[in-house]
This record gives C-alpha cells, structure tokens and sequence, in this order.
C-alpha cells in the first residue's frame, strides 16, 4: 500500500468512509477556484459530519504534518480555498456541518453551524420574524463559515458592518484538534483577547469555524428603492451624504454603477432591463429599510427632490412593487456574471476613504484609459462603505492571453494609487493565494511580523491553509 493510500485508510477510519472521497471525478469539483485561477490536487477531500469530526481530522493532520485546506461554499475570489498542486493537502469541506441548531427571537441570535449556505440562515431568520443581514450575490452557495473567515462585505454594510460585526460567538477547532466553544450569545463580553474576532478573516489560516452565533435584527416590514441617474462619483459623494443625513441608520445599501454595467447586464443576463429610459454615466441604487410601517417611499422621494434641487442627480426611479425591486437588484447582482460573460477580466477590490472616492476615480480611470488600450473599465462597486471593484474587461476575446499578461503592471499601477489614498487593496474579498504577494508588499511590517507571530503561536507546525494570507 503507497504512504498516500495508508493515509487515506486511516482517514477513513477517522470519519467513515463515505466521508472521504478520493475518486477523481468526485473531488474534481472541490479542486477549482471561483474563477479558474487554481487547479490544485488533494491527498481526499474529507466531508466531517460534526464538530468531533472535525477536531479529529484536524488533529490527525497535525499529528501527521499534513496541510489542511478549509472550503465552504467554494465562492471565495482569491483562491484561498483550493488546495495547492502537490496532492499532498486534504482538503476539508464543511458542507456536512449544516444545521441551524437554535434560533433565539427573544436574544435576536442565531446558532449556525459553518456549512450553513447564507441564504439558509437568512430563511431561518425570517422564518422567526428576524432578519439577518448579510447580503450578497452569492448567497444561494457561499456559507456563513466561509463569510466569516473572509470577514465579507456585500451589500448592507453600510447600515450593519461586516461579517466581523454580525458575530457574537464562535466555534472552531484549533489547528492543534482542541474545539474552542465559544458559542456565547452575549452583547457584552469582555473576558480577555477577543478569539473570535481573530478566527474572523483569517481564511482558514488559524483554525476551522464549525459554528457561530450571530446577531439578529427585527423582521423588515418597509423599504423604498430608487435607481438614480448621476453625472459624476463626485454627486455620488453628495447624494450620500443627503441620504444618512436625512435618512439616517435606515440607510441599508448605496451603489454605486457605471453605464457599463448597465449595458453588459442587459447584453448578456437575461430579464434584466435599463430601469431609465435615457443613457447616464453614472448610477446610484440604494435603499431605505425599517422595522416598523414606514413611509419610506415618501421620504426617499423628499431626498431625491432636495438632491435634484442641489443639482446631485439628473434622473431617478423609484421601485413601486417588490417586483420591480428585485428587478433594480438583479441588475447589481448580476454585474459579475455580466462580467464574465463578457470575458477575461482583472479584478481589483480595494477601499479608499469614502470622501477620496471620486479622486481616486478619476485618477485611477485616467491611468487605465492611457495603459490599457485593449480593457475597458468596469468600476462598481460598495460605495456607501468606499469599496470599489474596480475591474478591467479585455476588449477582443482573441487577444484576451496579451491582455492577461499585463496583470502584474496594472495591478501595481491601481494599488500603488490605493496606498496613496490610504486605502486598502482587499477591502472584502480576502487575501488567500492570490493576493499574498500583495500584502507583502503594502502592509507594515509591524503588522506582518505581529500576523506572523499569532500563527506561529497557534499553528507551529504551519498545517492550516499553507501558502495562503501570509
Ligand atoms: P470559500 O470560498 O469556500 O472559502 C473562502 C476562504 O475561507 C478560504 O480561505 C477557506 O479556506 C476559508 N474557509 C471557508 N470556510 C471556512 C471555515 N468553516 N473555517 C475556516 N476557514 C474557512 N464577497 C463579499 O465580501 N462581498 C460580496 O458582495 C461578494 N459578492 C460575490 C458575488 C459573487 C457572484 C461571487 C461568486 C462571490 C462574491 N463574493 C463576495 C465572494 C465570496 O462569495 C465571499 O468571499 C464568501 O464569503 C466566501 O464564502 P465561501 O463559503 O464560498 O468560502
Ligand atoms: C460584488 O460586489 C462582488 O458584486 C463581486 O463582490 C465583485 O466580481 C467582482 O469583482
Ligand atoms: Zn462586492
């Protein structure tokens, strides 16, 4: 029997057989990254049923010194999930762990384990007369494990943080096979260093999420959506202000989208239509919410008419079904698979503060359209947070491996202009493999030695998530 068939006997000891798949065409699935940028191999790809589970696999692979590659949903955009191309790292998938096990209206909490798709939790929530906040375009398969190890964003950020602000209590297994059960519902809590929040976007690097319980919040029972025409992200800048002035925390989402996006959306995903009947340069969709009957159509009429008065906007339109809300939604959502439809494409997920946002459009749009003759600029993104994805389509498909080529420059290009506006280069999407070099690159090396210090502390032999974030 080969050393790698001797292991995966014993893993199959470990958790059963029917949790260990090494067949090719069943781990195939769980060796490719979102966006193909990694194809990596794996010694099984191991299915854990519970906690215990887990602590046993993770303390095996200690024992062993053998990498282990945590994977949720598998929507990650920077590669942190696949396991690299040795074939000697398991790969550890929480899809198993997907229980709600306990709703607690009363506490506004929820107790999730980390396999749970968000848009399971969501449900669960709803289904108690709460609402749980997190939102994003890959809902229906990213999992709340995977959002809190990216710490991700999304679309209601700026009303109720990110995954890091949602979290109460945590359950993880320690890269030494300890279970840490931190599952706590408590608002206050001051009980030494915060672990919780260390687990939080550390992808996968200091230990696996097995549960946590989150924050709830009442039941929405009233919105108003507008989809509004601007000239410039400077009158986005405005109307912002407007709004959280005028609407306060019922501000849930501001985004910000170029004309591009409207036309790439309604080229290539079906359904979805320009919501206004002239072309703008540029768009805002936000959106008011409450707990309580509210008129909110009205007010976010008022402030609409005060920033058309100030000269913030040139047009709007104003959801008047949930139809036609889900209908303005689609049309943000849909932008990445718009995206790729189009074809190769370089991200850039980066944050300035919110007030440098039309300078930094301005500069960085400039350098692209004298650098890049063969991309165009697809910039949208989280605009009332200052997160931009600030991406670059190749124009003729034939030629798309030259446009590739030219990643590193552009990138250095986008994130030096970044650093110079104090921003970040991976506002919500995480480091992982991709971005590694990067956070060499543009972090402290107060900050890095400190990172590095935590994971030798609690990882020594270095088997969770090799070669990833640091
Ligand atoms: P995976 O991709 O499986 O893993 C991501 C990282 O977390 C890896 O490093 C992995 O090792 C680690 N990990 C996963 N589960 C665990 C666990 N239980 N314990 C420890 N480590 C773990 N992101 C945003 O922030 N905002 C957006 O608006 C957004 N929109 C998106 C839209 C689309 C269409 C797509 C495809 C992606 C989008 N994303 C967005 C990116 C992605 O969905 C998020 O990063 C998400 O949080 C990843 O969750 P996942 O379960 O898929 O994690
Ligand atoms: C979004 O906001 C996601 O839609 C995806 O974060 C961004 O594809 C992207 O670059
Ligand atoms: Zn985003």
């Amino acid at each position: 029997m080969s050393d790698s068939e001797a292991r995966r006997a014993e893993l199959r000891g470990l958790i059963g057989a029917d949790g260990v798949l090494t067949e090719a065409h069943d781990t195939a699935p769980y060796l490719v990254d979102e966006r193909r940028l990694y194809r990596g191999s794996a010694l099984a790809v191991v299915l854990p049923r519970d906690v215990e589970q887990v602590a046993r696999i993770v303390g095996w692979c200690n024992q062993h010194r053998v990498g282990v590659v945590p994977q949720g949903g598998n929507t990650g955009y920077c590669g942190g999930a696949t396991p690299d191309e040795s074939g000697l790292q398991l790969l550890l998938s929480l899809r198993r762990l997907n229980r709600i096990r306990a709703v607690d209206a009363g506490n506004f909490s929820i107790t999730a384990e980390a396999g749970c798709v968000l848009a399971s939790v969501q449900r669960a929530a709803d289904a108690a007369e709460r609402f749980f906040p997190l939102s994003l375009g890959s809902e229906g398969s990213c999992q709340i494990g995977g959002n809190l190890a990216t710490n991700a964003g999304g679309l209601n950020v700026v009303r109720y943080g990110m995954a890091r602000e949602l979290l109460l209590g945590i359950e993880a297994v320690l890269p030494d096979g300890e279970i840490l059960n931190g599952l706590k519902s408590l608002r206050k809590d001051n009980t030494g260093y915060d672990l919780k929040s260390l687990l939080v976007g550390s992808e996968g690097t200091l230990g696996v999420i097995t549960a946590a319980t989150l924050k709830l919040w009442p039941k929405m029972r009233s919105s108003a959506t507008a989809f509004v025409a601007i000239a410039t992200p400077a009158h986005a800048v405005g109307l912002l202000g407007l709004l959280k002035a005028a609407a306060g925390e019922r501000l849930s989402s501001f985004e910000l989208l170029p004309r591009i996006a409207i036309e790439l959306t309604t080229r290539h995903i079906g359904g979805v239509s320009d919501p206004l009947t002239v072309a703008f340069p540029w768009y805002i969709l936000c959106e008011l919410t409450a707990s309580a009957d509210e008129p909110l159509s009205e007010l976010l009429q008022q402030i609409l008419a005060d920033a058309a008065e100030r000269s913030l906007i040139l047009d709007a339109a104003l959801a008047t079904s949930e139809r036609a809300r889900s209908a303005f939604w689609r049309l943000r959502e849909t932008v990445p698979e718009a995206q790729r439809h189009a074809g190769s494409s370089l991200k850039h997920d980066i944050s300035v503060p919110v007030a440098s946002l039309p300078e930094f459009i301005d500069e960085a749009s400039l350098w692209v359209r004298s650098h890049v003759t063969d991309g165009v600029l697809v910039c949208y993104g989280h605009a009332g947070d200052g997160n931009l994805h600030f991406n670059i389509n190749c124009i003729d498909q034939e030629r798309s491996a030259a446009f590739l080529a030219q990643e590193p420059r552009i990138r250095r290009a986008i994130h030096d202009l970044v650093a110079k506006f104090a921003g970040s280069i991976s506002a919500e999407h995480g480091i992982g493999r991709l971005k590694r070099a990067e956070l060499q690159r543009y972090a402290s090396p107060v900050a890095l030695a400190a990172m590095r210090s935590i994971k030798g502390a609690l990882d020594p032999n270095g088997i969770m998530n090799p070669g990833k974030l640091l």
